[in-house]
C-alpha cells in the first residue's frame, strides 16, 4: 500500500491539538526522534496551546478551590473549554488525560490513530472540573495505575503510541505486527545482535542456525515464557 493511500494530498494523516498550562514540556519531545521526524515529514501535525491564554483573570489564573472542600485546587472549566472552542468546529476525538480515566491499551491506541484529529487536554492540580468532559464530549484516559503530577507526560505517551501507527511514520510497517500487544497478544520475544558473546553470555544457537522454522518456534516459546513471567494476566 502506498504511504499516501486514502489521504488528502498535502494534508497530514493526523492532526493533534494539545491543551496545557505547561507548553514547554512538549518542546523537545516534539523535536526529537519519531515524533520530530513525523512532523518534519508532514504526516503528523501537532499544535500546543497554552490554556492560560484563555483565562479572563488578570493573573491568568486557571484553577480555583473545590466546592465541597478538601485539599488542592481544581482546574476551572472556563479557560479549558474556551481553548478547545478556539480550535474551531469539525470532527475529532477529545481526550482528557486523567488518572481517573479508562486505562490506555493498544486497541484504544489503534482507534485514536485513525481519528484524523485529536484534542489532548492535560489536567493538573487535583483534577479538572467535571463539566469540561461533558461540554466537550471528552473521553477520560489514564496511562496506568499510578499518579503523575499532571497529564502532560501522559499526553506525550498517547501521542507517541498513536503516531507510530500513522502510515508513513514508522518507516518499517512490518515491525509493527511482530511486537508486544500486536498479533497473538503475547509480549515480544527477546532480541539479540552482535557480539555473539557478551560478558560470557552467548546468543542462543538457534538464532545463528539459519533455520527459519526453528527460529520462529524458539521465538514463540520465548515470548510465551516472558509473558508468563512478566504478565501472567495476559495469558489468563
Ligand atoms: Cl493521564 N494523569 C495523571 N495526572 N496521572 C496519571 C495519568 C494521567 N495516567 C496515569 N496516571
Amino acid at each position: 500500500m502506498s504511504k499516501a493511500a486514502g489521504a488528502d494530498p498535502g494534508r497530514p494523516f493526523l492532526r493533534v491539538d494539545v491543551l496545557t498550562i505547561f507548553p514547554g514540556i512538549f518542546e523537545s519531545p516534539l523535536r526529537e526522534s519519531l515524533l520530530g521526524k513525523a512532523i518534519a515529514a508532514g504526516v503528523l501535525e501537532v499544535a500546543v496551546h497554552d490554556i492560560r491564554e484563555h483565562s479572563d483573570d488578570p493573573h491568568r489564573k486557571v484553577d480555583d478551590y473545590a466546592f465541597g472542600g478538601g485539599p488542592g485546587m481544581v482546574m476551572a472549566p472556563g479557560p479549558i473549554v474556551a481553548a478547545a472552542e478556539a480550535l474551531g468546529e469539525g470532527p475529532r476525538r477529545v481526550v482528557l488525560l486523567s488518572p481517573a480515566g479508562r486505562r490506555l491499551d493498544q486497541p484504544m491506541v489503534r482507534g485514536l490513530a485513525v481519528a484524523g484529529r485529536l484534542v489532548l487536554i492535560c489536567g493538573r492540580y487535583e483534577g479538572v472540573d467535571e463539566r469540561v468532559a461533558e461540554v466537550l464530549g471528552a473521553e477520560e484516559v489514564s496511562i496506568g495505575d499510578y499518579v503523575l503530577a499532571g497529564g502532560e507526560l501522559a499526553a506525550l505517551v498517547v501521542l507517541e503510541a498513536v503516531s507510530r501507527l500513522v502510515p508513513g511514520v514508522l518507516g518499517n510497517e512490518a515491525s509493527l505486527a511482530a511486537e508486544s500487544f500486536e498479533g497473538e497478544g503475547l509480549l515480544d520475544h527477546p532480541h539479540y545482535t552482535r557480539p555473539r558473546e557478551f560478558r560470557g553470555l552467548a546468543v542462543p544457537d538457534v538464532l545463528l542456525s539459519g533455520n527459519h522454522a526453528a527460529i520462529a518456534e524458539w521465538r514463540r516459546r520465548a515470548a510465551m515464557e516472558k509473558t508468563r513471567r512478566n504478565r501472567p494476566d495476559l495469558l489468563a
